[in-house]
């Protein structure tokens, strides 16, 4: 399945050089890589994938114009993990780096971006990191420290200084990657430029010129928003509930001086970081909310509904800046004549709860947020259009990018390379499950460990650590994944299947864990 497209990336130039001038031979170009991985953006807030709330008309433009992937996945729903999947084409247990809280991403295994450089590719990253050691592999980098901020944000020098920069961090991060691009890489080169956003990441704070957006609009509940957990232990446990977790100051910006909640103060530092433009901005904007909410005081169901609008509409807005962003990348690609030698990648770190279960956050192996957004913008050589319907994860993509440029895939790779999906195969052996494993615990948001299969109907869940709990869902008859049939007599034979289609990937990927049969 590890197939290769293309001749080695610079070979093409060296073949030329062989054949005679009168005798001119088309050799095809090595193409580009533009991938822009953005933080908890999730697939309900995309209109390519899901138009009951917003438009993003540049995300949009990608998947129109190119691929859509329907059953895009992550292996460890973090973003320090599963940046350490994506480098690496690897597990977490196999990249070591579990969880954002005690690993420090080695730099010393392969990865992609060191792969294509070695091929000649010129290789940059610029904006989120969250690997804890620094980036290495790439001609160019600029990164945020840790998870970043919003406004005036700090960066992380190649060079180890730490430079402030006034503005807004995605126009911020948008403006350093096309002045890469324009000025400073080596043209006669390909390209793999990795763009990585911190937004929507919590506390979707919007840039002030979009504050004013969505404000009229009131967002469908969803109809799990009320759940309650009955028969799932491990999600009647965690801690990202919209009506118990949700800070009211920090999260939903209704901050006032006679008002107290646990993560104030937090607040008080992000707004401190604004100019006293940004400042009035932002509080022309959020004061009348702030005096309107504390005056109606709403409580009970009204106070979690009251709440679920404000954080459908921050992320809302903060996705609008996002969306123009990438259309500016976009822009900048075609007026260089770029976009027909590029593959243009759009994804996220993983999946998101826009109230799903009554949640924010992410971490589990339910849907929403085991799932990604995975679309992509084909060099013209490539003519498939539409959805992508096959099992993807993103261990998948390291592969997939060294193949592009021609470049072995090297054996230690757990991940499959997408081109014969790209090329527009659909290949008899493709895989039939996926495994996933979630390991931060005890943490924020106190989702316990837990690891699965996910196949094309089904997926088995073993919840584990200080708990001994088995889920078993049929997604086809419940894609919300309220009931859990684990247990279920009915069932039994088909667990038997997903227990041994887990142990089967547990032992192909070297997982230290076996699940017994
Ligand atoms: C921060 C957030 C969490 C979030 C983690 C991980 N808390 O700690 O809500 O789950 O990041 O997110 S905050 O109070 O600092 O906002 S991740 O996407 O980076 O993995
Ligand atoms: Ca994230």
């Amino acid at each position: 399945m590890k197939s290769q497209l293309f001749t080695p990336a610079l070979s093409a130039m060296s073949l030329l050089s062989l054949v005679s001038c009168d005798k001119p031979v088309q050799e095809e170009k090595p193409l580009n890589i533009l991938y822009i991985m953005t933080d908890d953006h999730t697939a309900q807030m995309m209109s390519c994938y899901d138009n009951r709330h917003i438009e993003t008309p540049n995300l949009d433009r990608i998947a129109n114009d190119g691929i859509r992937f329907t059953n895009s996945f992550v292996a460890n729903s973090l973003s320090g993990p599963s940046r350490a999947c994506m480098l690496t084409g690897k597990h977490s247990h196999a990249n070591g780096f579990y969880d954002n809280t005690t690993c420090v991403f080695d730099t010393t295994q392969l990865t992609f971006p060191k792969l294509l450089r070695s091929a000649g590719y010129e290789t940059a990253v610029v904006g989120k990191w969250h690997l804890e050691s620094l980036p290495s592999g790439f001609d160019f980098w600029e990164i945020i420290p840790g998870q970043g901020d919003y406004y005036n944000p700090a960066f992380i020098t190649q060079t180890g200084d730490r430079i402030l920069k006034e503005g807004y961090l995605t126009n911020l991060i948008t403006d350093r990657s096309l002045q890469w691009l324009d000025e400073e890489r080596d043209p006669e080169k390909p390209f793999c430029l990795l763009i990585h956003h911190k937004a929507i990441h919590r506390n979707w704070m919007a840039d002030t010129t979009h504050l004013a957006l969505y404000e009229d609009k009131v967002f469908d509940l969803p109809e799990n928003f009320y759940d309650d957990y009955a028969n799932r232990p491990a999600a009647a446990a965690q801690e990202m509930s919209i009506a118990k977790d949700m800070d009211l100051i920090y999260d939903l910006k209704m901050n006032r001086s006679d008002k107290d909640s646990r993560l104030k103060s937090l607040y008080q530092s992000f707004y401190g970081r604004m100019n006293p433009a940004q400042k009035a901005a932002w509080d022309r904007h959020y004061d009348p909310i702030i005096e309107d909410f504390y005056k109606q005081n709403p409580q009970g169901k009204d106070l979690a509904e009251w709440k679920y609008q404000r954080y459908m509409r921050d992320y809302a807005k903060t996705v609008k800046s996002l969306d123009e962003n990438v259309g500016r990348v976009l822009d900048y690609l075609e007026s260089h004549d770029l976009l027909d030698n590029t593959l243009v990648v759009y994804t996220s770190d993983q999946g998101f709860y826009m109230g799903e279960h009554g949640w924010f956050d992410k971490r589990f192996m339910y849907e929403e947020s085991m799932r990604t957004p995975l679309v992509m913008r084909l060099p013209d050589r490539f003519k498939t259009k539409g959805d992508i319907p096959q099992l993807v994860q993103n261990i998948d993509y390291a592969p997939t990018f060294l193949g592009l440029a021609g470049v072995e895939i090297p054996e230690e790779i757990q991940g499959i390379s997408l081109l014969p999906l790209i090329r527009g195969e659909k290949p008899d052996d493709w895989r039939k499950g996926l495994y996933y494993h979630f390991y931060e615990y005890p943490a924020e948001h106190m989702v316990k460990r837990h690891y699965g299969v996910r196949t094309e109907r089904f997926k088995l869940i073993r919840f584990y650590n200080d708990i001994e709990h088995w889920e078993l869902y049929d997604l086809a008859s419940d894609p919300n994944e309220m009931k859990n049939l684990y247990g279920n007599p009915e069932y039994a034979s088909i667990v038997r299947d997903l227990k041994n289609e887990l142990h089967t990937l547990q032992k192909e990927y070297g997982s230290p864990e076996l699940t017994q049969l």
